[in-house]
């Protein structure tokens, strides 16, 4: 591939100035495109074929976005209201698909950087996924589970109008686990008085729900660090790892990292991150488990069962010097100098498991000096695994355990060879470049097959 140029950067910059105008103050959902243009436009330039109908201009606007309310009643009796979000980004390659996120901090920006992440990550997978994210600005945090039960009621009152099975199909996100979508599958079926079980990913296993996806981001993406390392005749076993969050991405990812011989040395939620120096291992990880999905308490508790571990309130857990690091929380929680704190203490893979965790200057830097496995490619495996959930699903038949973790492995090792070959450079692989390309030639071919 031809060498950036500035006639390169001049036409990203004017398709940005546009961008922006048409959306303004959606500063995540402007980063997240910005990102991929760098690496799409200079590929378009080569390949004047993907000029034509202005696909990738289209993939930057959403096919459609629902906004509605969500009034439901606190434990005081009190009425309460949200705002609730459906964004359908693109269809191209299947129903549109992906997940839900319940946060404070939920807005159209932060979906519509989702969702157009969604159509290159689910591309990845080769499955038959087109892409969506939706969620609510609800603060699940502190509420009860009667509460919990009633916002997803109203929630769905609204948005089973825009979904089906073959339409699009809603997951899992922060904030959103195996219980949440239990009670919107049940309100699904209450109001349409079906039971389609492939409306739903995520679903508990007893109505349809797939062995190993609730692994599946988090496996994923320790996977695909093996794979990188791979590269380089390595691996995870004996490496020192830094993870962040304590949610099912960050569970799993650790889970998968201490299976495969690695060291976890820190986990984190939003007030602090811990830092065990003898080892996250696999009973203190099933604590760790324990007060996060069954106490829902916070993370600095760790230390009254293990006292040797240290808590660091407010701080994020990059200062630990390890040779592998899993972000696992949420977007932008990795800057330019955590990164270069990472670099610096000789960490030799970066591998996202949450959406968008580093900022786009920490991206730049370590994409160039370290093994950078960017979100698209890197916690793909969970909605890989949901399209499977989906294959069962028409299939009317679940398959067993082991077969389902290496159709994950096989998957996540075709997604690094896929980003080796549209992002090889001289004596390295761009990952960054490579999973934008492979997943917008994927998405393009269809676009442009269908016709305008
Ligand atoms: P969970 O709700 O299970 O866990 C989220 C974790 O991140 C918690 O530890 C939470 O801490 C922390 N966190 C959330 N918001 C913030 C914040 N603003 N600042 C600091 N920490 C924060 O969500 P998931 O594990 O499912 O999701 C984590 C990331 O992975 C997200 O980026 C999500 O988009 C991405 N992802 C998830 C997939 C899935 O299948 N679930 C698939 C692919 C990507 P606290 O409890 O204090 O809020
Ligand atoms: O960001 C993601 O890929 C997810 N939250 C999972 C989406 C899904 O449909 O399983």
């Amino acid at each position: 591939m031809a060498k950036k140029t500035s006639y390169d950067s001049t036409h990203i910059k004017n398709f940005m100035a546009g961008l922006v105008r048409r959306n303004p103050h959606e500063t995540e959902f402007h980063q997240a495109v910005h990102e991929v243009a760098g690496s799409v436009m200079p590929f378009i330039r080569e390949n004047p074929r993907y000029a034509d109908h202005i696909v990738f201009e289209r993939m930057t606007e959403p096919d459609r976005v629902f906004i509605f309310r969500v009034l439901w009643e606190d434990e005081k009796g009190q009425v309460r209201a949200n705002r609730g979000y459906r964004v359908q980004f693109n269809n191209a390659l299947g129903p549109y698909k992906g997940g839900l996120r319940f946060h404070p901090s939920v807005n159209l920006s932060i979906l519509k950087f989702l969702g157009f992440e969604q159509t290159f990550k689910n591309a990845l997978t080769n499955l038959p996924l087109g892409a969506a994210k939706g969620g609510a600005d609800f603060n699940p945090r502190g509420k009860s589970d009667r509460e919990i039960l009633r916002f997803c009621k109203s929630f769905m009152l609204e948005l089973f109008h825009h979904i089906g099975p073959n339409i699009d199909v809603p997951a899992g996100d922060i904030g959103v686990g195996e219980r949440e979508v239990g009670y919107l599958f049940g309100q699904y079926k209450r109001i349409t008085g079906e039971f389609a079980s492939g409306v739903l990913t995520g679903k508990g296993l007893s109505f349809g729900g797939s062995l190993i996806r609730r692994e599946a981001t988090g496996f994923g993406a320790a996977f695909f660090a093996e794979e990188m390392l791979a590269t380089r005749g390595e691996s995870l076993e004996g490496k020192k790892c830094i993870v962040s969050g304590s949610g099912n991405v960050a569970q799993h990812c650790a889970e998968k990292i201490i299976a495969l011989g690695g060291r976890v040395l820190t986990m984190s939620d939003s007030d602090g991150f811990i830092h065990d120096p003898q080892g996250i291992g696999e009973e203190q990880l099933r604590h760790i488990m324990h007060l996060k999905n069954n106490k829902r308490a916070r993370i600095g508790e760790y230390l009254s069962r293990y006292k040797k571990a240290s808590y660091h309130p407010g701080k994020r857990p990059w200062i630990v010097a390890a040779d592998a690091a899993f972000p696992c929380a949420t977007q932008n929680e990795l800057d330019k100098k955590d990164a270069e704190t990472l670099v610096k203490n000789k960490c030799a893979a970066v591998a996202e498991g949450a959406n968008m965790p580093s900022s786009e200057s920490a991206v730049n830097f370590l994409r160039r000096k370290i093994l950078f496995a960017p979100a698209k490619a890197a916690n793909a495996g969970g909605v890989a695994i949901s399209g499977l959930e989906m294959s069962q699903n028409s299939l009317r038949l679940s398959w067993n355990e082991k077969e389902m973790e290496s159709r994950l492995r096989d998957i996540m090792r075709e997604i690094h060879s896929q980003c080796a070959k549209y992002g090889a450079r001289k004596n390295r692989v761009d990952y960054v470049d490579g999973a934008n390309i492979a997943g917008f030639v994927r998405t393009a071919e269809a676009m442009l097959a269908h016709g305008v």
